[in-house]
């Protein structure tokens, strides 16, 4: 079984690590691999250092120019802090994957478009990347687990990305995504999660102006543990949804199923809209630990952020939006 890191508030041991302890019976099942799988050995030592001390080829583009229109009520997490409390199950499932995550081979790194688009195409992540302006912008972000913290993102629009894609007026859906190479990250050995990691959003969502396609963070190319080298961030939804690491966007007219969704639909659904009065299954959303300084604060209805998107969701009061 994997080790349960102690947090000191309010949520019961048993719930640290929510997402994964949703499946803790299938992983007994599964026996104790689990936890040798991830001890890391001399040979993937020897790949971090060679990996990561590869120059990254858009160092130059950073930092990009701060959008101001997008601001906290509260201050940046410390970049220390936040680079060494993450979610990235390719890694492992405990909070301190930042050393294992050093592996990940960032470059060359290819970007699939298909699906419902007039071309579908390749792109290399650099050439991607020089083709938009790059911007900054503060977050928040809030982990279904009850937890938040507050970033300064870089990177550019998702509705870039679309229009570049060139949907066919049948897409209704973008599916994401993440890479999936076993022999690199040990978490992708553990059969019982259905790799590799998916999202998807609706059209409106992804062309919406909160909707931004992570490339940087604090200043410079995003961290390897951050989702490197491009990630999403959707602000006003959990956490789960914002997927690290995309290779690929298919436009589609069938709703995605998330890696989350599909291991646990009871608990992990498709919109998973922020609410602090929807509780989780199994605790409550009403308030959130600020990572780093260990407050709590009053979850936000849509993180904050109902002024943006609000309005994409009249209409669809039949669909779970908050799960
Ligand atoms: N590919 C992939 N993307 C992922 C995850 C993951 O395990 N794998 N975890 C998600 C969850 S639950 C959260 S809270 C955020 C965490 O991002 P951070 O580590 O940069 O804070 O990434 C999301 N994206
Ligand atoms: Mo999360």
């Amino acid at each position: 079984m994997n080790i349960i890191h102690r947090r000191g508030w309010e949520i019961p041991d048993r719930f640290i690590t929510p997402e994964h302890l949703a499946f803790s019976r299938r992983s007994l099942l599964a026996g104790a691999a689990s936890t040798l799988a991830l001890a890391p050995g001399a040979a993937s030592a020897q790949r971090v250092t060679d990996v990561a001390k590869l120059p990254d080829p858009s160092a130059d583009l950073y930092p990009a120019k701060r959008n101001e229109k997008y601001t906290l009520d509260r201050p940046i997490t410390d970049e220390k802090v936040n680079g060494n409390y993450n979610n990235f199950y390719e890694f492992g499932t405990a909070k301190t994957i930042a050393a294992a995550a050093q592996v990940l081979a960032i470059r060359p790194w290819t970007l699939k478009i298909d699906g419902m688009v007039e071309k579908p195409m390749e792109v290399g992540i650099d050439d991607l990347i020089r083709k938009l302006t790059l911007e900054e912008r503060t977050y928040r972000h809030r982990c279904v687990e009850a937890w938040g913290m507050a970033i300064a993102w870089t990177g550019f629009p998702f509705a870039k990305l679309v229009e570049l894609a060139r949907p066919l007026g049948s897409a209704q859906y973008v599916r994401m995504e993440t890479f999936m190479d076993p022999k690199m990250a040990p978490g992708q050995r553990q059969p019982w999660y259905p790799w590799p990691y998916v999202e998807g959003v609706t059209m409106g969502e992804a062309t919406n102006e909160l909707a931004f396609l992570v490339t940087g963070a604090y200043g410079h190319p995003l961290a390897r543990q951050h989702g490197a080298p491009l990630r999403l961030a959707l602000p006003w939804k959990y956490g789960f949804k914002s997927i690290k690491s995309i290779v690929r966007f298919s436009f589609t007219d069938k709703r995605p199923k998330g890696m989350w969704e599909a291991l646990q639909p009871s608990e992990y659904g498709f919109w998973a809209n922020v609410n602090p009065q929807v509780p989780h299954p199994r605790w409550s959303q009403a308030s959130e630990e600020i990572i780093g300084t260990g407050e709590r604060k009053p979850t936000l209805l849509f993180n904050g952020y109902s002024e943006y998107v609000a309005d994409l969701y009249k209409g669809l009061d039949s669909e779970r939006l908050w799960a």
